[in-house]
């Protein structure tokens, strides 16, 4: 006979299973050894050690499973992606690896540019179908939620296009994707001699479609000389903030151009890179509480040297996620797992630091509340893992130790995108 909890009974109930939490305050992941974890609906109904439990499991839950000793943690969160997109750009990762530097490729043509005009000819089906065969990837590893930006197509239908097709990725896919408009990645090709007239394009008309159509929930722009200047950022945010939307940024990532003091000053979610980030911009992030996403797969990639100042974040409680940023560009990365231990090897964060950077924080730098964390109340998307201790996720690397994940709810299968 099931026994009532406040009045309900718990759908499913997980035994045999550690838990790393990633609760706020708590210390060492949040763990709970021989731990228990009951989900009503799509929600976390209990969290708590097993010899805790209010009564026997079957009394307390229709279904009680047991997770085989694995550990768990919530739902991996991937925050910055460029998933969507056409074309393919190895030819120019040969290119660099003859001396060619990033910005002198975009600044000839190529670089963003050139996936622009292989996302411009692709139709909506054909990005689906590429970007699915990306996240099914991500997903493998434990991914639960996923952000999306738009950014290649740079004209009002092409990011729209964008941004329908990432939609469609959630429909597809056991995954929620969140989408960030980025028309401000680059300034177009036709209005290579105006630049002045795409910005006034995009906060008069561009931003406020977008906003309309309700496919994007943040705005996002490119702070860089090789992009958009912090004043044009300026009148891109206040765009966004008139249109209802948050504001995001790529800020400081091969030059210090103060963009992520800018972006504090709008209250944004995150500002992402941030290898060239000043003292001024650090304090700046801790006044307005927005995320420092880093990307060391960028880092990696473009074999830069300069790191963000991840002592002077740490010291200032700044909350530092992780991404893996995956574009054809600076970040060919479908491995979230990869960026755990890029972000403890390049970056010097703790494994730790690294796990709340895909978990609690990855959930703050998308305006979420309701997941990254495993407690009560809280999305019920959680993942199993065959590892001795949760350091074990940022040291291993190339291998797969996901054995399952559960998405509001309901098992999804570890091989479940495969
Ligand atoms: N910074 C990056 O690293 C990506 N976008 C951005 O603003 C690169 C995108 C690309 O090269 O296609």
């Amino acid at each position: 006979m099931l026994r009532r909890i406040m009045g309900s009974v718990w759908d499913a109930l997980w035994v045999d299973i550690n838990l790393a939490t990633m609760a706020p305050d708590a210390e060492a992941y949040g763990a709970i050894e021989d731990g228990a974890l009951a989900v009503a609906g799509e929600t976390i109904a209990w969290v708590g050690r097993r010899a805790d439990l209010p009564g026997a499991p079957a009394d307390l839950a229709r279904i009680v499973r047991s997770g085989g000793g694995r550990w768990v943690t919530p739902g991996l969160i991937d925050c910055h992606t460029h998933l969507v997109f056409g074309g393919d750009r190895s030819r120019e990762f040969e290119l660099r690896l003859e001396g060619a530097s990033y910005e002198a490729i975009a600044r000839a043509g190529g670089g963003i540019a050139a996936t622009v005009a292989a996302t411009r000819a692709a139709t909506e089906d054909d990005l689906v179908e590429a970007a699915a065969r990306r996240l099914k990837s991500l997903l493998a590893e434990g991914v639960t939620t996923v952000e999306i930006k738009s950014g290649y197509g740079l004209a009002l239908e092409a990011e729209l296009r964008m941004l329908r097709a990432a939609r469609r990725l959630g429909q597809r896919l056991p995954v929620e994707i969140r989408t960030s408009f980025l028309g401000a990645h680059a300034v177009p090709p036709e209005f290579a001699g105006d630049r002045a007239a795409y910005v006034e394009l995009l906060c008069t008309a561009m931003i406020p479609a977008v906003a309309a159509s309700g496919l994007a929930d943040a705005v996002d722009a490119f702070c860089e000389t090789i992009a958009f200047s912090t004043d044009e950022t300026r009148r891109i945010f206040a765009a966004a903030a008139a249109a209802g939307l948050p504001v995001k940024l790529h800020a400081e990532q091969l030059s210090d151009s103060g963009g992520a003091a800018l972006a504090a000053e709008f209250g944004a979610l995150s500002v992402d890179h941030l290898e060239w980030l000043s003292a001024e911009g650090v304090a700046a992030l801790a006044r307005s509480g927005t995320v420092a996403v880093l990307l060391p797969g960028a880092n990696y990639f473009l074999r830069e040297t300069r790191r963000p100042p991840v002592e002077a974040l740490r010291a200032a409680g700044v909350p530092i996620a992780i991404a893996s940023n995956c574009n054809p560009g600076s970040s060919p990365c479908l491995s979230l797992l990869l960026m755990l231990s890029m972000a403890c090897t390049l970056f010097r964060l703790t494994p730790e630091e690294a796990l709340a950077g895909v978990t609690r924080n990855a959930a703050r730098a998308l305006g979420l509340a309701d997941r990254g964390v495993l407690a009560p109340g809280l999305r019920a998307d959680f993942a199993f893992w065959d590892i001795p201790q949760p350091a074990a996720l940022a040291y291993w690397f190339g291998g797969n130790p996901c054995a399952g994940i559960v998405r509001g709810g309901i098992p999804v299968g570890s091989n479940c995108a495969r």
